[in-house]
């Protein structure tokens, strides 16, 4: 069993990227859990399979307590370390090869407490697991919100101490130019301290963005680039993705070798 932790900022696309992901493993015969970490999520573009929301439910922590909806999710989130044996249980009888993690919208509620990365340690136990980092392709286009992104990733990696893959999500909505532009910045480090340069930040900033795209550096030894574009709606780069998971957690090798699927 291998765990897929979708984490990234308020609307980036991890949960249709969930749905997405799943459709294509599933269609390609490798089985796939959903597991929603979410415990605020109004509506999921996917049945889960394990639902966190099962347990804790943000609406009712927020009436039962009195809270505001971040601080609702925050209780709620802590509250889920309660039940972290229960969902493992939940996540294990699925026998899935792949459990693919739904995080919370708000990922610095999430990533950037301590209840976030513990949930992520309890539940993956000796499993195998892989974060990936979703980006917005709105934010990729702009070389100075690309550099903030980039940041992101880095304090997520950091945080949550996995290997990680980064996507551009939404590609679909990139013309081909833009997205050769964003390519070429994370292909090039001169590329990406030139543009965040020319949108008038200070020199030191571009260099502290080269760094972290270096840091970046892709877990999965056959990259081409740090960062992939993936569409959960036309479905582009999901074969590329899978590669890339299926590299960095089986080492590359077909997935029925390495733990057979109880489903096929
Ligand atoms: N065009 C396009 N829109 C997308 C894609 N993926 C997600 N969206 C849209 O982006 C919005 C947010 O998508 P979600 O999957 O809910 O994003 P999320 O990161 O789970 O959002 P939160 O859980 O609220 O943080 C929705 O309106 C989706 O329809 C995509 O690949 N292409
Ligand atoms: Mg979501």
């Amino acid at each position: 069993m291998y765990y897929v932790v979708l984490v990234g900022p308020a609307g980036s696309g991890k949960s249709h990227l969930v749905d997405a992901l799943g459709d294509w493993m599933e269609f390609n015969e490798v089985g796939a859990a959903r597991l929603n970490l979410d415990p605020a999520a109004e509506w999921l573009p996917y049945e889960p399979d394990v639902d966190v929301r099962d347990y804790v439910d943000a609406r009712s922590v927020m009436q039962k307590y009195k809270l505001g909806p971040n601080g609702a999710l925050v209780a709620a989130v802590d509250m889920i370390v309660e039940f972290i044996d229960k969902i493992r249980e939940d996540v294990e009888a699925t026998g899935a090869n792949y459990v693919l993690v739904d995080t919370p919208g708000q990922m610095e509620l999430f990533a950037f407490r301590d209840s976030g990365p513990y949930i992520v340690r309890e539940l993956v136990g000796s499993h195998k697991a892989v974060t990936v980092f979703v980006m917005d392709a709105v934010f990729a286009s702009r070389p100075t919100s690309l550099a903030s992104v980039l940041f992101l990733a880095l304090s997520t990696r950091f945080r949550l101490g996995l290997p990680q893959l980064n996507v551009v999500s939404k590609a679909d909505l990139l013309q081909p130019e833009i997205m050769e532009e964003i390519e070429e910045r994370l292909n090039n480090p001169d590329e990406l301290y030139s543009s965040i340069v020319a949108s008038g930040l200070d020199p030191l900033m571009a260099e502290a963005a080269v760094k972290a795209l270096e840091a970046l550096a892709p877990s999965d030894a056959y990259a081409t680039t740090p960062i992939r574009f993936v569409s959960a709606i036309s479905g582009f780069g999901l074969d590329d993705l899978y590669a890339a998971l299926q590299q960095v957690l089986a080492g590359g090798e077909d997935f029925y070798t390495e733990e057979p699927s109880p489903r096929r």
